[in-house]
């Protein structure tokens, strides 16, 4: 019932408890979900996804993806209840002619070593867990991937291990963008949107210069689909996401969307959920505001997998 979930989302998940529940919706839908490891992170964690479709089409398929970093915990959320909810409703319409059309793979909990740091020893941990060279922990995820990787050495993408945005020794030096890597490199996806947190924008590519994509039909596609989410999700709750170019916020380069675009012309977003000020709380974002950002995240969502999947006519 909604009851039941507005309760159920009144808490954020811990690695654990989210395996638990994404193996539920597994168990309790196996025609429509598959619980899939794509991979194992640097401790030892299941780097898990949920893919979501009747199997009848197979193709086009999106992801979501959540959490590259350790403290952004509301980015966990909002791709679980996405998935939780595709599955729960598998059966209406909408949702039961998009899974035939295609398939949409969740994958809420990129990083699951970090979060957990995060939740037991340094709220504000971001990177990954690896052990430097240094002595240092922690390669950035949305650094390490492999369009442009490292050709930047600022504050924001740093080739000094100690710092927050840490590149890594190399691109794909990481078994979290390793994962992301093989599944994308495999399933050849129409869309991809990866949820941060916090800022309340919608970023698309490219991080790593100012200068706009060169495709400008591309350029206008993605542009439009910015503005097109950023109405739906001020219609939910009045609250603005900002669309922008990437670099418009800070330069990046080896982010996810410039490798996921760059390598191969996917359609590719960073969303940055709530709040959208530091003084709002930043990456604390209280739990009572878990429901409210994945109802105005909804729409959204959902005209995104409706365009890229919508069974051609
Ligand atoms: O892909 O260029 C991009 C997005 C940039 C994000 C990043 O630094 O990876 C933006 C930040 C994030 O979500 O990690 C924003 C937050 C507030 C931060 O840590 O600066
Ligand atoms: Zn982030």
């Amino acid at each position: 019932s909604t009851f039941a979930s507005a309760e159920a989302a009144e808490q954020y998940h811990s690695a654990a408890s989210l395996e638990e529940e994404l193996r539920q919706l597994a168990e309790a839908k196996p025609d429509i979900a598959q619980l899939i490891e794509i991979g194992r992170s640097i401790e030892g964690r299941p780097i898990l996804a949920l893919r979501i479709g009747d199997r009848r089409g197979g193709v086009p398929k999106v992801l979501f993806m959540g959490c590259h970093h350790a403290r952004e915990w509301i980015a966990v959320e909002v791709p679980f209840l996405l998935a939780k909810e595709l599955v729960e409703r598998a059966d209406e319409a909408p949702i039961a002619g998009w899974l035939t059309s295609g398939e949409v793979w969740v994958a809420p909990l990129v990083n699951p070593d970090g979060h957990e740091h995060s939740r037991a020893q340094e709220r504000l941990w971001r990177k990954n867990r690896r052990r430097n060279d240094d002595g240092s922990f922690g390669v950035d995820p949305n650094r390490n991937y492999g369009y442009m990787w490292g050709i930047l050495d600022v504050p924001t993408s740093s080739h000094v291990p100690s710092d927050e945005t840490y590149v890594g020794p190399r691109a794909f030096s990481e078994p979290e963008t390793q994962a992301v890597r093989d599944l994308i490199g495999c399933e050849r996806f129409a869309g991809v949107i990866t949820y941060h947190s916090y800022s309340q924008l919608i970023l698309y590519p490219w991080g790593y210069t100012e200068k706009p994509i060169p495709d400008v039909q591309h350029r206008e596609q993605m542009v439009g689909m910015a503005q097109e989410m950023q109405t739906l999700i001020k219609g939910v709750h009045g609250k603005t996401y900002v669309p922008q170019q990437s670099s418009e916020l800070y330069p990046t380069a080896g982010d996810t969307t410039d490798w996921t675009y760059g390598t191969y012309g996917i359609p590719s977003f960073t969303v940055e959920l709530r709040p959208r000020t530091f003084e709002e709380g930043g990456f604390i974002l209280p739990p009572d505001q878990i429901l409210a950002t994945w109802e105005e995240n909804r729409p959204a969502a959902f005209r995104f997998v409706e365009q890229l999947l919508a069974a051609p006519v």
